[in-house]
């Protein structure tokens, strides 16, 4: 599976005849890429690989000296069947067929002349109406230039080496954002840049970059109301944290080993039935999965709403509020951890509330990014 070490005199015949079949340079679109392979791809956060078609030794530039580590790499194929995208594999591989061959000469020449050597500007709106129309569409006025970073501003020093497949590779370089003020704008993305300042294909949007709160359906709190008590109640559902105390991370895995392999309660509020994340009935490898998943989410508080309208509740989990909280309760109001062999029922009195309200809570994480809400409760 790994890579064949060719005599350096082999690797240079080898390419005579690999460049008579291919015809270098086609130079078809020198300047900033804008195909859809040129397309960024994003996370959660606004973190992203150096990505430019055919600049397999990342310089910024595709020509002639992008076939020296493409030889290097020939015959790698990947485990088991693409390259993370962290490695300079991934970006070698460029016909993304998780082997690297002959064939990836192809992206170099339909690349020829390309550069990104203007680095990447980023960009940030309050309506995804301002993400750009086409992969070469000017920036629209109202998409704010928040910034731009260099291809020297690489996270990833030159000849950075990461683990691969029991031994060291080279890295891709990692390029990253800060968002000083996550909340200002709800819609991110970056642009290639060459070294005419033109710009490329857009990448994907990140929505809400740094956002860790929930949003998943299996993470919406169950809330009742009591006429009685003029009390809302509802029940913490946190897909991943196992031992309820707020935050998915390894802690987690504690709940799993000690009902590892046993059948799941059927009481939705037990410990078991909270640690059986994949909802299988079991706990197994399945709910070690969904801790990685759902890594580093958080719910510090809710946040609760009031409204006489239907139409102010929430049409999907990551929808923005309409409304201002009636009130909010931080973690710090009730003890996770006290219940960690429980579900955590949280109340809060709201004895102005009148009849025919609809009420609901969401979820909020350390940014104040808010989650999946609750189910509807109507007062009578
Ligand atoms: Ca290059
Ligand atoms: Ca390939
Ligand atoms: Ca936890």
């Amino acid at each position: 599976m790994s890579g064949k070490k060719l005599p350096a005199v082999l690797k240079t015949v080898g390419f005579i005849l690999i460049l008579g079949a291919v015809t270098l340079p086609v130079a078809a679109q020198a300047g900033v890429p804008v195909s859809d392979q040129a397309r960024i791809e994003m996370g959660r956060s606004l973190v992203w690989y150096h990505t430019c078609p055919g600049d397999y030794n990342q310089d910024g530039l595709v020509n002639a000296s992008d076939i020296t580590p493409l030889g290097a790499s020939l015959n790698e194929s990947a485990l088991p069947d693409e390259f993370p995208s962290h490695l300079q594999f991934a970006l070698i591989d460029g016909d993304r067929n998780g082997m690297i061959t002959v064939a990836d000469l192809t992206a170099i020449g339909a690349n020829f002349g390309c550069d990104v050597l203007g680095g990447y500007n980023v960009y940030a709106a309050d309506s995804q109406d301002e993400y750009p129309t086409s992969n070469t569409a000017p920036s629209k006025p109202n998409a704010y230039l928040m910034g731009h970073v260099a291809l020297a501003d690489t996270t990833t020093p030159a000849g950075q080496v990461a683990d691969y497949d029991e031994r060291k590779v080279l890295a891709r370089k990692r390029f990253a954002f800060d968002v000083e003020y996550p909340l200002e704008h709800r819609y991110w993305w970056v642009r290639p840049v060459d070294k005419n300042g033109n710009e490329g294909t857009p990448s994907e949007m990140v929505v809400d970059p740094g956002a860790n709160v929930p949003r998943d359906d299996l993470s919406a709190a169950v809330a009742s109301w009591d006429s009685q008590t003029f009390t809302l109640s509802w029940y913490y559902y946190h897909c991943g944290d196992y031992n309820l105390d707020g935050f998915v991370d390894i802690s987690d895995l504690t709940q799993l080993t000690v009902y590892f392999g046993e059948t799941v309660s059927s009481d939705e509020n037990s410990a078991s039935y909270i640690a059986d994340g994949d909802r299988s009935g079991v706990i197994d490898a399945g709910d070690i999965e969904v801790i990685e998943q759902h890594l580093n989410s958080a719910v510090v508080g809710y946040a609760i709403y009031a409204s006489a309208s239907l139409a102010s509740y929430p049409n999907t989990n990551d929808a923005s509020s309409a409304l201002e909280p009636i009130a909010t309760i931080g973690y710090n109001s009730w003890n996770y951890a006290e219940q960690a062999q429980y579900r955590s029922l949280i109340s809060i009195e709201l004895p102005d509330i009148t009849a025919n309200t609809y009420l609901w809570v969401r979820p909020y994480d350390l940014f104040g990014y808010e989650g999946t809400p609750s189910n509807l409760v109507q007062v009578e």
